[in-house]
């Protein structure tokens, strides 16, 4: 009976376990798809209350990288020149330059052309010039004929009223011409013994003796102006003969050409043979002076302009060379007392009527290839001639 219990306890034990096995094991709801949160790619809240998408605006981008255009930097240094206008002038420019570029100072000697000539001659070895600037171009052909100066082509060049006259017709020119004068005579207003040269031919009587003052022509290129002028007018022959009558009659050769307009202002010699213009601004300071020109047709100059062979600072000579070429510089020398004509299209010459004046059909070339062989000439077969004070 016993064992008969134990089975059924065991079978019901078995049949429980079996029951128990049999249930569900209970698994995760899964949540319904509506109750699933959507997805993220549209916001859910309204349109007005969203946050700005986070590409910037076109207006915010930042500019394209184009490569930027390169700005010069500012010119600085020394720039050392060679001038021979009047001292008035040279420092006038000087200032204005340096008022343009302040990062530049200008060094600046003033001498007269030849003595401007033998300088860069004795240094063509070691150039201590950048620039040379005024002075006749006879001197400048002179220079460019020993290898003195360094060619350059400025677009400028286009702007020169007369390019066949007024520049070196190199195709990259070694000089240009910046201003153009007419030789004048100046006469002291306040003694009465002599009258006012009108011709050529009055400079060699008798009674002009010991009266004229002009520079010599080894230091001094308006003296060179006349000499050539004489050589031209006369022809080499009687050009000599004429030079050696007319020395006879000079109390006084001055270094630089515009001197002697101060000599006759006060009364040191009663002619002097310089420029017009420098005559001009005498007058205009108050000097007792008369100008006359020659009957016969007076020499003029090409003031010129260069740039010196093998120039330290090349950069700031053809800064330099750019400026001098502007209009609006070559009007500046009026604030100086310069009254030449001028040679860039557009710019107001000071005093034109100082060449509509009966001018010389002056061969620059002729007297700039000739000029060492008639300035030892002159200093050797005129022996009085030679002391320049
Ligand atoms: O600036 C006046 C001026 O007459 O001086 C130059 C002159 O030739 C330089 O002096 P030197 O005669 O002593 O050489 C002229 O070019 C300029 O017109």
């Amino acid at each position: 009976m016993r064992s008969k219990l134990l089975v059924v306890l065991a079978l019901t034990a078995l049949a429980v376990f079996a029951i128990a096995c049999a249930a569900p094991t209970p698994v995760p709801t899964a949540a319904p798809p509506t109750a699933a949160p959507a997805p993220t790619l549209v916001p859910a809240t309204k349109p007005t209350d969203a946050p700005k998408p986070t590409v910037a605006a076109p207006t915010a981008a930042p500019a394209p990288t184009v490569a930027p255009t390169a700005v010069p930097a500012p010119l600085k240094g020394e720039l050392s020149l060679l001038c021979t206008p009047q001292p008035e002038w040279c420092e006038g420019m000087k200032k204005e330059f340096e008022t343009k570029y302040p990062g530049v100072t200008v060094n600046y000697v003033r001498l007269s052309s030849g003595e401007s000539l033998t300088r860069l001659r004795n240094e063509k070895a070691n150039p201590q010039f950048d620039i040379w600037w005024g002075g006749p171009i006879d001197s400048f052909i002179a220079a460019k004929k020993e290898g003195l100066l360094e060619p350059y082509k400025s677009a400028a060049h286009a702007n020169i009223i007369d390019p066949k006259l007024m520049l070196d017709t190199d195709a990259t020119p070694q000089w240009t011409g910046i201003y153009v004068g007419s030789l004048g005579f100046a006469t002291n207003t306040k003694q009465t013994a002599l009258k006012a040269p009108e011709s050529l031919e009055d400079l060699i009587k008798p009674e002009y003796k010991g009266q004229i003052v002009i520079a010599h022509p080894a230091s001094s290129g308006t003296s060179y102006t006349f000499v050539c002028t004489i050589l031209q007018i006369k022809g080499e022959k009687d050009g000599w003969e004429y030079l050696k009558k007319f020395a006879q009659n000079v109390l006084t050769w001055t270094k630089s050409g515009q001197a002697p307009v101060n000599n006759v202002g006060k009364g040191e010699g009663v002619v002097g043979v310089v420029f017009s213009h420098d005559i001009v601004a005498g007058i205009e300071q108050g000097l007792p002076m008369k100008l006359t020109f020659p009957s016969e047709g007076t020499g003029y100059e090409i003031g010129g302009m260069g740039i010196v062979k093998g120039a330290k600072n090349l950069a700031l000579a053809k800064a330099w060379y750019e400026w001098a070429l502007e209009a609006k510089t070559q009007e500046l020398g009026k604030k100086y007392n310069a009254y030449q004509g001028l040679t860039i299209k557009g710019a107001q010459p000071p005093k034109p009527e100082l060449l509509q004046v009966k001018l010389i059909n002056y061969n620059f070339d002729y007297c700039g290839d000739n000029k060492k062989t008639f300035v030892d000439k002159f200093s050797n077969e005129l022996a009085a001639a030679s002391l320049a004070k």
